[in-house]
């Protein structure tokens, strides 16, 4: 019998999609461009979680194909795919019996989710959910205050047991909907830093998705990610000082930005993404490569271009 890390070991390369309601603004509010990340613009500009949320009527990514990007993943000598399901904005994109603030409110209606399980299942890839432990629109966590309150307020929110209880119970049983409905192959967290979730919180999470299904691989950002070694470690943005005495997979953005960012044109050519690949390669890590789709759907054309130029690469080898 197979150990359930080792299609993991031999993967190599992955691609992580990273796509919600910061998919629309692509990095602008009120008409400027927020510094870095795009995806944490509700953070960064400061949006009221009322006002955020208006988003949800206007997400309709008519253009999402999910087996073009996964043809595109293939094609780029891609094994696997990551997907936000659900990033610290807290929208979730497949249909939740435990939110509305999930893809079937929005006029698009159709499951992300299970589009991209079929078509990875289709395409002989491997699948994997982001699912991040912040939540900036669960009650225990938003707030509708502006401004600077805001930032400081998720960062050093002050859980109170009873809420911390209930948040426990929104991630159980979201990720116990996941795992029934989807099979993913990997459970991806992030958010692991906040003050409120302790490494002994993020080792019990650990375990209840080991209960429900002892094969998914579960990143180590679950807990405090300095400290916890299953089932892999997670550099980001860099590979070579991670120096992991047990898996890896070093994540990188192609442009600046994992979420969709306009005028963020920093691309990497195809050739440093290969030699990072080999660097990754002869480490024995895995590299997760991200593409930030369009709010239509549409993988931005740069990015495709480079996929399919390092496919090339590997091909030729
Ligand atoms: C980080 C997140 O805060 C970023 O938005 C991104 O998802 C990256 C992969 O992980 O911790």
């Amino acid at each position: 019998k197979k150990s359930n890390t080792e299609w993991f070991e031999n993967a190599d390369f992955g691609m992580f999609i990273h796509f919600g309601l910061y998919s629309e603004l692509g990095g602008f509010w009120k008409n400027d461009t927020i510094q870095g990340y795009a995806e944490w613009i509700q953070a960064k500009a400061d949006i009221p979680s009322k006002k955020y949320s208006k988003l949800i009527k206007s997400f309709n990514p008519e253009n999402f194909d999910a087996d073009a990007i996964a043809k595109l993943a293939k094609k780029a000598g891609m094994k696997y795919l990551v997907v936000t399901a659900k990033h610290h904005e807290g929208f979730c994109l497949w249909s939740s019996d435990y939110t509305k603030f999930d893809i079937s409110t929005t006029p698009y209606k159709k499951d992300i989710i299970e589009q991209l399980t079929e078509a990875c299942k289709s395409n002989g890839l491997k699948f994997g959910v982001y699912y991040s432990i912040i939540d900036w629109h669960h009650p225990t966590q938003k707030t509708n205050n502006s401004a600077k309150d805001y930032w400081d307020k998720w960062a050093q929110i002050e859980m109170k047991k009873g809420q911390f209880e209930d948040y426990l119970a929104y991630m159980k049983n979201q990720l116990s909907e996941l795992i029934t409905e989807y099979d993913p192959d990997i459970i991806w967290f992030d958010g692991d830093w906040v003050d409120w979730w302790s490494l002994e919180e993020g080792i019990a999470l650990y375990d209840y998705i080991k209960n429900l299904n002892p094969e998914i691989l579960v990143n180590n950002r679950v807990a405090k990610r300095e400290l916890f070694k299953k089932d892999f470690g997670t550099p980001e943005q860099e590979h070579l000082k991670s120096g992991e005495d047990y898996l890896w997979e070093a994540c990188y953005t192609l442009n600046d930005s994992w979420g969709y960012k306009k005028g963020d044109d920093n691309w990497k050519s195809a050739s440093t993404i290969y030699s990072k690949l080999q660097e990754i390669k002869v480490n024995g890590g895995n590299l997760l490569l991200n593409i930030g789709p369009k709010a239509n759907g549409s993988i931005p054309e740069k990015s495709r271009f480079i996929l399919l130029e390092v496919g090339e690469m590997l091909e030729n080898e």
